[in-house]
């Protein structure tokens, strides 16, 4: 049996990064040594008619095709390819985000024959056995499948506990050195995912659904070996652990920094992080394993708006974390929300002094999205907010479909960012980051002459000079 899995085109304008389709290589990894299996990433290829990938299909003539799913644009593109697979008469499996969070919708575009909900590696490697054994689908857990005219969701599928007893992704299907990038102290750098799903409940994030709240890690140790591979094979000596929380698990992050710094593996690395999970020992700890840069999910700094979605940290403590923080050579990012549901003007002033007042390295603002499977979706659709589009298809405009509902105008934000995106390019230029800035560089934000204008007037006005300006933590540069 003939397998290709395709990574749709993402075609995001917010991170340009090269990412290695870790889910496609995830589930190929647990059949590649039973199967024929091929991965097409399109993000690769110029190919918007889809003349690329039609080629492949006809040159591989799959019996299925996979295809991986987040809510955005890449859903088209994704929604093409499985029109021309079943033109050539492959049958089609979905999985990933999106396909999870809404299965029945998704199954009932006519091209999509499978919704693989969840975590995959288990449930794809039984369909592929039912298929070739032309057995039925109704045993397979976390199966959802067409059958009489109608659309059957198999019982949910326990989670994978033991995350140490699947292969590593499966790096030799791709071409890993498309993947690889340079970064701040890392010339030949690789995303990797060590974990899935999160404690914590932030009321807009998938995990909640997707992962029911339950936490699962690969060990230390494994991480380490994945890490030497990679080094080994691919000289990688940078990394970005993109996991939903690379941090929460405090004895495995203690042990994976003791061993990094203890046996000075040549790496450096960054993550996301919470507010509330940095205090002085954590600090010293990673910066001891050569972590490099922390990137914060702040959302808000209004103590109302961050317990209206469940953040679960206050303002002060945002503050706190970045006071320690700036004594560190680690670089920061911080990201807010604006235009979650209930907001007014008082809170966004708010968010914006505290991003003022915590002075990171890199400052971005995103208009909230309710992405579906999140109790502020729900609570956004419940009260008449949002709808939710009727067809798969429709979801691909869905991205930032309430930057128009804020409390103050898409202008006034754009404006916002636009000052922060100038203090982000004085930051890297400082450091000397050009890698950095041609990666985080939001052109639409930079082509805001005035807010340049504006931060040199301010700057010789002050006499605080250029990086005295970028430095004034606090005060009102902007
Ligand atoms: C890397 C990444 C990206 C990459 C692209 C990933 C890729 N496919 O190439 C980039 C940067 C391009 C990206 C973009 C976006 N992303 Co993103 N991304 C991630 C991230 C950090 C890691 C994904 C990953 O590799 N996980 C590891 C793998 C192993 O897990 P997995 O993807 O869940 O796959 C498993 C199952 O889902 C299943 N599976 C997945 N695909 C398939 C396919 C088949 C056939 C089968 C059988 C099974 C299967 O099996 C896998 C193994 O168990 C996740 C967060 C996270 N930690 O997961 C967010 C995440 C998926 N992204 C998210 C979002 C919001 C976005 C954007 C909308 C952001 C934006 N506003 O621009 C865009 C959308 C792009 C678009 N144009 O549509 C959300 C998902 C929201 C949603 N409802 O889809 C997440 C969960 C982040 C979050 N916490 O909110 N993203
Ligand atoms: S936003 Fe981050 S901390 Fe909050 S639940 Fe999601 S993964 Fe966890």
């Amino acid at each position: 049996m003939k397998i290709l899995l395709v990574n749709p085109n993402m075609r995001t304008a917010y991170n340009p990064l090269p990412f290695p389709p870790l889910s496609l290589m995830s589930i190929a990894a647990v059949v590649q040594d039973s199967y024929e299996i091929t991965i097409h990433d399109r993000n690769l290829y110029k190919d918007p008619e889809g003349q690329t990938i039609a080629a492949v299909l006809d040159r591989l003539k799959p019996d299925l095709v996979g295809i991986t799913s987040l809510t955005g644009p890449a859903i088209l593109d994704g929604v093409m390819v499985s029109r021309l697979a079943k033109e050539r008469g492959a049958q089609v499996v979905w999985g990933g985000t999106h396909a999870s969070l809404l299965p029945e919708q998704t199954l009932q575009n006519p091209y999509i024959d499978f919704v693989v909900m969840n975590e995959g590696e288990e449930t794809f490697r039984e369909l592929i056995e039912a298929i070739e054994l032309h057995r039925g689908y109704n045993n397979i857990l976390g199966l959802a499948y067409k059958e009489n005219g109608g659309i059957k969701l198999n019982p949910e599928r326990p989670f994978i506990q033991d995350l140490d007893a699947l292969p590593m992704p499966a790096w030799n299907l791709v071409p890993v050195e498309r993947y690889i990038y340079r970064f701040t102290k890392a010339r030949r750098k690789i995303v990797m995912v060590t974990s899935r799903g999160c404690l914590f409940r932030c009321s807009f994030c998938y995990v909640i659904d997707f992962h029911k709240r339950k936490y699962r890690g690969r060990s230390a140790g494994m991480i380490l070996k994945e890490l030497a591979f990679l080094r080994k094979n691919y000289g990688i000596d940078g990394v970005r652990f993109d996991d939903d929380l690379f941090v929460i698990n405090r004895p495995r992050l203690r042990e994976f920094c003791d061993w990094v710094y203890k046996k000075d593996i040549p790496i450096t690395w960054d993550s996301n992080c919470r507010a509330d999970q940095v205090n002085s020992e954590f600090l010293a700890a990673v910066t001891r394993a050569k972590c490099h840069r922390l990137t914060f999910g702040l959302e808000s700094g209004s103590d109302r708006i961050l317990k209206f979605i469940e953040k679960d940290f206050r303002a002060e403590q945002i503050v706190r974390a970045f006071d320690l923080l700036n004594n560190t050579d680690i670089m920061t990012g911080a990201s807010f929300l604006i235009g979650v549901p209930t907001e007014t003007e008082e809170d966004i002033w708010k968010t914006i002094e505290v991003a003022k007042k915590i002075n990171s390295y890199h400052t971005h603002f995103y208009p909230y999205t309710p992405f579906p499977g999140s109790p502020l979706a729900e609570y956004c659709r419940k009260n008449g907010l949002i709808q939710y589009p009727d067809r798969l298809e429709d979801w691909a405009d869905f991205e930032y479909a309430r930057s128009d509902r804020t409390a103050i105008s898409e202008r006034e934000i754009k404006k916002i960012s636009a000052q922060f995106e100038v203090r982000n390019v004085l930051n890297s230029l400082e450091r000397g980051e050009l890698a950095i800035l041609s990666n985080f560089l939001n052109l639409e934000h930079l082509q805001n002459f005035g807010s340049w204008i504006s931060f040199f007037r301010q700057a010789f006005r002050s006499g605080r000079g250029i990086w005295g300006t970028v430095h004034s933590a606090g005060k009102p540069i902007l």
